[in-house]
């Protein structure tokens, strides 16, 4: 990747007033934990009807179960890599930085990635679009608990009603939660700068962000391993590792 485009970069994050960051299952690669549409990814070894649907879960609950009880033993191991560390320190510089109360924060991260890695590294302002691994919810009480153990039993019923639990993630078919829809367009429309990394942009509405952003004519820059759908309107695309690219833009 270029000098000349990471000056760019730099240029572009030092002018900016409110950064958006749109994070995938990228930024965690380096840290361990698997993404999804690699060759040797989870959905070669998996079938995306059978562990991320709703329909999947009421057919087979203990194969669901395996699969993220496996997730959350990969997660559990995993510690944040030097990409998830710099968009922490970023936010960091830009709080110090920050002159004027405004409604729109200067720095948020809308991730996919439901491993907590961010907030692991220190970022403050984390929306979390498709949930958390950490969190379990009642299929039958909708209680929300994060005090389970790391293995849960096959599958896990709830202490209170009996019910079946179930991850508190955002499966195909299931929308996401309408307070975190909310908050990540809002962010988007006060966003002066888009960042999006790790990500193959393809899963809705996740990957509506970035295009929303550059009808407003607001710059995106893409860090990604390859191309992706992004890269037809990304201001400018860095290609290679998160954990490489990121600590040079701070
Ligand atoms: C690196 C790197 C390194 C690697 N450095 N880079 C509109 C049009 C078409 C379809 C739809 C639509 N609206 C909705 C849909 C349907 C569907 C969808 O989008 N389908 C498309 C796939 C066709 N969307 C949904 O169903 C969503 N729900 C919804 O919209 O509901 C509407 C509704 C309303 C009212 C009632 C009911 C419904 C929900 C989507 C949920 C997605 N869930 C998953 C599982 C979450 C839990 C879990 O983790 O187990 O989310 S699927 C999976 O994909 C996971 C991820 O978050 C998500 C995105 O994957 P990501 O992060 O991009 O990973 P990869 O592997 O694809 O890419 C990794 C990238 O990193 C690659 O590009 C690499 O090159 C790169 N990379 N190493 C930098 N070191
Ligand atoms: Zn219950």
């Amino acid at each position: 990747m270029s000098e000349p485009a990471i000056f760019k970069a730099k240029a572009l994050i030092a002018k900016a007033q409110h950064i958006v960051v749109l994070t995938g299952a990228g930024v965690s690669a380096e840290s361990g934990i698997k993404t999804f549409r690699a060759a040797e990814g989870l959905w070669e070894e998996h079938s995306i009807e059978d562990v991320a649907t709703p329909q999947g879960f009421r057919n087979d609950p203990q194969l669901v179960w395996r699969f993220y009880n496996e997730r959350r033993r990969a997660a559990d191991i995993a510690t944040p890599n030097p990409g998830h560390i710099a968009l922490a320190r970023l936010e960091s510089l830009r709080l110090l930085r920050q002159k004027i109360k405004s409604s729109s924060a200067p720095f948020m991260i809308l991730t996919q990635n439901i491993d907590g890695l961010h907030q692991q590294a220190g970022s403050q302002n984390v929306l979390e679009l498709h949930g958390s691994i950490w969190l379990v919810r009642c299929t039958g009480c909708e209680s929300l608990r994060d005090d389970y153990p790391i293995q849960l039993p096959v599958p896990p019923r709830c202490d209170e009603c009996g019910s079946l639990l179930r991850p508190h993630v955002v499966w195909f078919g299931e929308a996401l939660e309408e307070a975190v829809l909310a908050q990540a367009e809002k962010a988007t429309r006060g966003a002066d700068l888009f960042l999006v990394i790790g990500t193959s942009a393809v899963v809705q509405p996740a990957a509506s962000y970035p295009f929303m952003a550059a009808r407003r004519k607001i710059p995106v820059i893409e860090i990604n391993l390859e191309k992706t759908p992004v890269s037809e309107i990304a201001t400018l695309t860095l290609l290679g590792k998160s954990g490489d690219i990121l600590p040079k833009l701070l």
